[in-house]
């Protein structure tokens, strides 16, 4: 980690950023449970564990005031028909935000709350997605050969909670139908609420 102020470079040719202390690599036998299709999962598992995203954090602190930033980085591709994806979360500490900037490639941030409200906003070169406190967030890649390239900051004191998400999803499935991208309800969700 580093000290005092300081700068990085994302460069979209290899679009590893000059600087950073952590890099997680999902692959698709650690998103066991996440995809609705699980023949399609189980079927394209037993082909191959390839990886779906990439994240590349640059550490703080874990204190109030400090930023935790990084690029998360999701290849394209779908396990049935359900795009690939992040496995999405709440933060631990409810009350703290978080911005993306698409820096490549078309997708979609699935926002919902703890009580059911849901939101759903897309992501082409140069948008801002704003997640407020509360809002459990995932990315979606919606692009057929591009990867989803996203800059990302959110406070270091947040931390992560997959739980709920893990067991039930998030309440929308985002799937393909007909060449569109289409939102099409969880009934994992609705039968657990
Ligand atoms: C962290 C932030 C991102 C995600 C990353 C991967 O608060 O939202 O760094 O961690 O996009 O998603 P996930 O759901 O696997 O952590
Ligand atoms: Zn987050």
């Amino acid at each position: 980690m580093r000290e005092g102020p300081f700068s990085y470079h994302i460069s979209l040719d290899d679009r590893n950023p000059t600087h950073f202390d952590n890099h997680i690599i999902r692959s698709l036998s650690s998103m066991e449970g996440y995809f609705y299709d699980e023949a399609a999962y189980s079927s394209m598992l037993a082909e191959e564990d390839q990886v779906l995203y990439e994240v590349f954090e640059i550490k703080r602190p874990e204190t109030v005031g400090e930023l935790l930033q990084g690029i998360s980085v999701i290849r394209p591709g779908k396990v049935g028909n359900e795009y690939f994806m992040t496995k999405g979360h709440f933060h631990k500490v409810l009350d703290t935000s978080e911005v993306y900037y698409c820096l490549r490639g078309h997708g979609l941030m699935l926002m919902e709350t703890p009580e059911g409200e849901w939101a759903l906003e897309e992501m082409k070169l140069g948008t801002v997605v704003y997640v407020p406190p509360r809002w459990g967030h995932r990315s979606i890649n919606l692009h057929p050969d591009q990867e989803l390239i996203l800059f990302f900051a959110y406070p270091a004191h947040a931390g992560h909670d997959y739980k709920s998400i893990e067991e039930r999803g998030f309440r929308k499935l985002v799937v393909e139908r007909n060449g569109k991208h289409e939102v099409v309800e969880n009934e994992r969700w609705d039968q657990s609420s």
